[in-house]
């Protein structure tokens, strides 16, 4: 049994990695990085790698409205090359217009026989916000208004996936005052879709979502606001590797001054790790991997995924604390003898479930710190 899984599993890594041309290692290596990401169990690798073997690839249309083309960058500007040949390898991509030789009266012809052809089957992925106001004349693609053609696309797809923070929920082009009344794409709709919010999002999130329904036929979990659960059911700030200097109530209180330049927390410069729902401190960002995402490089997180927060709130706003349970993945905090700091010990109450009350003092007193100076008044 268990001999037959690992030729099965090594037999399709052999076939992809051929196809590929890459390494079959690497590949297999993949496949348990996108089922650890996934929170699927040992052995769901297997399955992965099988699914990806298949050569009946899903079709993707992929739109573009109000954007900086970020989102596509994310994923065909890595630095590593496997990435994108997973990617256009996991999907079928028949129409995006950045990508395509096909312009014009060539390019929308694209987009009907593939509509026609995989009608009911195909994956819709829209990047960029859709304008409403004034009947949505703020944005037109091939002589049709966005609003229209994410209708007409949506009408026949399988799934529809918003990627990035502006398809998601109207992202930068939504920023008040909004003159062209730039909207998610499931307002638009009036239906709920799965989103992979991020400003641009992480494209690990679209390739693990994308392998997900090759593997099972179906999309992730997601969330009620149509986030996949396996990557923004948690809080940026659980799993922060500054997180035991928060707790101990160690932060940079200034862009390069001593306590930003021995990696202490970045909470008083802005973070909004701890207000916004992500995986960037878990699985980093791009295909660098760990230790490459904002918090990491050294500026505080803007929350570009979270409504709300991000080109909502200042940069340099403080966050609202949201739950403070404690980090799961990181060490806790080791004090030295006989020298509990009053930050730390009001973080420790809030773990140990005084959490209104505990999470309360924490933020009375996260301006006491051991050895940076206290913040001066207004900061
Ligand atoms: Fe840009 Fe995508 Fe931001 Fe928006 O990403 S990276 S403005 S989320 O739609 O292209
Ligand atoms: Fe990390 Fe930001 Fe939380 Fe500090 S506030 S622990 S830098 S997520
Ligand atoms: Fe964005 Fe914050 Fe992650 S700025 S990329 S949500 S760390």
């Amino acid at each position: 049994m268990i001999e037959t899984y690992i030729d099965e599993t090594t037999e399709a890594a052999a076939t992809v990695a051929g196809r590929l041309r890459i390494d079959r290692r690497e590949f297999l290596q993949f496949c348990a990085a996108t089922a650890a990401t996934l929170g699927l169990p040992t052995g769901a690798e297997a399955a992965i790698a099988k699914a990806v073997e298949k050569a009946q690839r899903p079709s993707v249309i992929w739109l573009h409205f109000q954007e900086c083309t970020g989102c596509s960058e994310s994923l065909l500007r890595a630095e590593h090359p496997t990435l994108e040949k997973l990617i256009l390898d996991v999907i079928s991509l028949d129409y995006h217009e950045t990508l395509m030789a096909a312009a014009g009266h060539q390019a929308e012809a694209a987009r009907k026989s593939t509509m026609k052809a995989n009608k009911g089957k195909y994956i819709l992925v829209v990047e960029g916000a859709i304008p409403v106001a004034q009947d949505g004349i703020f944005c037109k693609i091939g002589g049709h208004k966005a609003i229209d053609m994410l209708k007409e696309c949506a009408a026949d797809a399988a799934a529809v996936i918003a990627m990035g923070s502006c398809a998601s929920w109207g992202g930068m082009p939504s920023t008040d005052p909004n003159p062209t009344g730039s909207s998610g794409v499931a307002d638009v709709l009036g239906k709920p879709v799965v989103t992979i919010p991020g400003c641009p999002p992480n494209p690990y999130n679209f390739l693990a979502t994308a392998v997900h329904f090759l593997t099972f036929g179906k999309l992730p979990e997601i969330d009620q606001l149509g986030r996949p659960k396996f990557a923004y059911g948690r809080i940026i700030h659980e799993h922060c590797e500054r997180r035991a200097h928060f707790d101990a109530g160690r932060f940079a209180l200034e862009f390069g001054d001593e306590g930003h330049r021995k990696g202490y927390c970045l909470y008083k410069l802005g973070c909004k790790g701890p207000e916004t729902y992500a995986n960037c401190s878990t699985i980093g960002f791009g295909d660098v991997g760990e230790s490459n995402w904002p918090v990491a490089c050294g500026h505080p997180c803007i929350g570009c995924s979270e409504k709300g927060v991000g080109f909502t709130k200042p940069i340099h706003m403080t966050a609202q604390l949201k739950g403070m349970s404690p980090p799961a993945s990181y060490p806790g905090v080791v004090e030295q003898q006989g020298k509990t700091s009053f930050a730390s010990a009001a973080a420790l109450a809030a773990i140990a479930g005084a959490a209104a009350g505990g999470a309360a003092m924490l933020a009375k007193n996260l301006g006491k710190q051991d050895d940076v100076p206290a913040p001066k008044k207004g900061e």
